[in-house]
């Protein structure tokens, strides 16, 4: 097993605090989450941005191949082309593609075509999957491993005090063609990053989480 392509653990992290003490912080930040569609548009440094891609490149992927692609999106014309394919999308969604459960199941999110937080968003984050390597070599778990780098994405903004949404227009190759990416990244999440307006809204429904005893089984 231990061979010389093996190196002692470095750096280790250990908390500065016990860990149910840490777990508790940590959450108290990710319980108070919320996806935000009303965007002000207050700067957001590109480091900060880069921060964000930093703490998400961490994640592990399958055979470590870091099978993904952050395209990070400030330009407002290549914003406003973005937001002409993802509403044209969805107005194809909102009056053919969805079925009736699906409807009734989005109505108290309130949501509908129109995206303006597309437009108003600093930065505009599209995630794209490598269906194989910039080399051509092959990838494995890649949603498993793209969803995991989402997530820390996800929770590392929430860290910095800054609202996301994620927004998935179906389907989404238009992303790759504005944004000229190569074949082989297909999108994946298009992640709206910045703050939310002061008086910003969101669905009551959206709080509520299920209780524990049900979403976890100890045996
Ligand atoms: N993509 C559409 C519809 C939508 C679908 C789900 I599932 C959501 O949780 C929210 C919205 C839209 O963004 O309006």
């Amino acid at each position: 097993m231990v061979s010389s392509n093996f190196v002692p653990f470095p750096d280790r992290y250990v908390p500065p605090v016990p860990p149910e003490q840490a777990l508790a912080t940590f959450h108290d930040a990710l319980r108070r989450r919320r996806s935000v569609r009303m965007f002000s548009d207050r700067w957001v440094p590109r480091t900060t941005i880069e921060w964000l891609v930093r703490c998400a490149h961490t994640a592990p992927s399958g055979a470590n191949k870091q099978p993904w692609r952050f395209v990070c999106v400030q330009d407002p014309t290549v914003k406003a082309r973005i937001r002409e394919g993802a509403e044209a999308e969805e107005r194809e969604f909102y009056a053919r593609r969805a079925n009736d459960e699906w409807l009734t199941d989005l109505a108290p999110l309130g949501t509908d075509s129109t995206k303006e937080f597309l437009t108003v968003a600093p930065w505009l984050v599209v995630v794209f999957q490598l269906a194989h390597g910039d080399d051509g070599s092959q990838v494995y778990y890649l949603k498993e491993s793209v969803g995991i780098a989402c997530g820390m994405f996800l929770a590392a903004a929430q860290l910095a005090g800054l609202s996301t949404l994620t927004h998935t227009p179906s389907p989404m190759a238009f992303l790759g063609d504005i944004l000229g990416r190569p074949k082989h990244e297909r999108p994946f999440l298009l992640i709206p990053v910045g703050y939310a307006i002061a008086d910003c809204m969101v669905p009551a429904k959206a709080i509520e989480r299920r209780p524990l005893d049900e979403v976890m089984v100890v045996v």
